[in-house]
């Protein structure tokens, strides 16, 4: 195959860097000043600290280390850097103020521009296919799901637009059992895959069986209503001690009204959708609620088979739907929903064996951690994964409505504390079927 040209690759990232700016754009102008330097939870920066964030990274990398610039500001590096400070703390900083903020990022992104227009996209490992600008255009749109979360925890009137998802329009009840087999796992060749998805590797995958949807609100429901949050052996006894310190007994975001549960969703308080994956629970919850169901929650691996392996070539893909990147027929991402679709809206987006929704909508949680694949090496700096591995953090699959398709593909893995639940996170199930296969 030909690689792409150097001005289509310059051109990718001018509109994918464009992209991400416009909803950082969005999503700070659509609350006012007291809103951007409020604290909506302690789980959070304030919305102008990640902004000014978004731009310090963005100077970092491309301004001054890619583009070998003089600091714009220096001196609002240590402010800025996420290891200094805890969310919790990061109100009481003497930050950029939200008209200095705004005046940071758009003064680096010109810088950038100019960068781009400068350097040659190949020739060192930072710059090779652009991977430092796609590494920072990610960065950003991750922040911008994380400032959605924000939004999603700020008490008030709606301001984001609410378009309808698609309908239903496939089965997705059931399961789908995939072979026993090797399944290339991770990247070599993606040219923006983060670090800790490389290097691509083979792995033996035990035949197991995997839900065609996630979990379903309604499904969480029955759960509940089974004394799901009552019953100490369908939790482990880190998630049971989790369960009664936080006094867990429903997603986030939810409350009940007589027989009816009601939710929080953007400022909108509305019926939960029955037919809709379930999301706002937590890694305990979400194991709760496989054993409850007789099943498990898939590991990573099975997850990604699941997601890319093409059993009539033997090869893993880019997607569940192939190489081509998401379109709006694909996948619920990218904020152009603030709900996750119901289950069947996405026949366009199953993988070959008809798993649906592995991308968008709601994150998945998986049984592992977070660890490096064999031959891992950071890059291009330690704080992005290598910091996380280890057995605090698991890893969430899959994107949601609120990932940006540069953010997500079959070999991304996100990863966050099992007590979290203010991400857009769910969980689909998965089954032993008992047959190993010949090895
Ligand atoms: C990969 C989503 C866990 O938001 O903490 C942002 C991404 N890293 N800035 C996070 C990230 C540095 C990270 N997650
Ligand atoms: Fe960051």
């Amino acid at each position: 195959s030909t690689s792409p040209s150097p001005s289509s690759v310059r051109e990718r990232i001018a509109t994918t860097l464009e992209r991400a700016r416009a909803r950082s754009t969005l999503l700070t102008d659509a609350v006012d000043e007291g809103d951007l330097v409020a604290q909506h939870s302690p789980l959070m920066s304030p919305l102008v600290w990640d902004l000014a964030h978004i731009g310090n990274q963005e100077e970092l990398w491309l301004v001054r280390d890619v583009g070998g610039r003089e600091p714009l500001r220096a001196d609002i590096d240590e402010l800025y850097d996420a290891f200094q400070h805890p969310r919790a703390t990061r109100p009481r900083l003497p930050l950029l103020g939200p008209r200095e903020a705004r005046d940071y990022v758009r003064v680096v992104r010109d810088k950038t521009l100019d960068v781009l227009d400068a350097t040659p996209l190949e020739g060192a490992p930072l710059i090779e296919g652009g991977f430092a600008f796609g590494m920072i255009a990610q960065h950003e749109q991750q922040h911008d799901e994380t400032m959605l979360a924000t939004h999603q925890l700020r008490r008030g009137e709606p301001v984001l637009a609410d378009p309808e998802p698609p309908r239903a329009r496939a089965d997705a009840t059931g399961r789908v059992v995939v072979t026993a087999g090797p399944c290339e796992i991770g990247t070599d060749h993606e040219p923006w895959a983060l670090d800790n998805e490389r290097p691509a590797h083979t792995m033996w995958i035990d035949e197991f069986a995997i839900a065609r949807a996630p979990v379903t609100c309604g499904e969480y429901v029955e759960f509940i209503a089974d004394g799901g949050y009552e019953r100490p052996a369908l939790w482990s006894s880190e998630g049971w001690q989790y369960r009664q310190d936080a006094s867990l007994a429903a997603p986030l975001f939810w409350r009940r009204e007589g027989e009816q549960w009601w939710r929080r969703r953007f400022g909108r308080d509305e019926p939960v959708p029955v037919d809709e994956p379930v999301m706002h629970v937590c890694f305990h919850e979400a194991e709760a609620f496989a054993r409850w169901a007789g099943a498990r929650l898939p590991t990573e691996h099975e997850w990604e088979k699941a997601a890319r392996f093409d059993p009539a070539t033997g090869r893993s893909r880019r997607y569940p739907w192939g190489d081509a990147n998401p379109t709006a027929e694909h996948a619920n991402l990218g904020q152009r929903h603030v709900r996750p679709a119901p289950v069947g809206a996405y026949p366009a987006g199953a993988s070959p064996l008809g798993v649906q929704q592995l991308i968008g909508d709601v994150w998945e949680w998986t049984s592992s951690h977070f660890l490096p694949y064999p031959g891992f090496r950071f890059f291009p700096y330690a704080e992005y994964s290598e910091v996380f591995f280890g057995p605090d953090h698991r890893v969430l699959r899959g994107g949601s409505f609120g990932t940006d398709e540069v953010a997500i593909r079959g070999t991304f893995r996100n990863w966050d504390y099992p007590i979290r639940r203010q991400i857009f996170a769910g969980l689909r199930l998965a089954w032993d079927t008992g047959s190993a296969g010949p090895r």
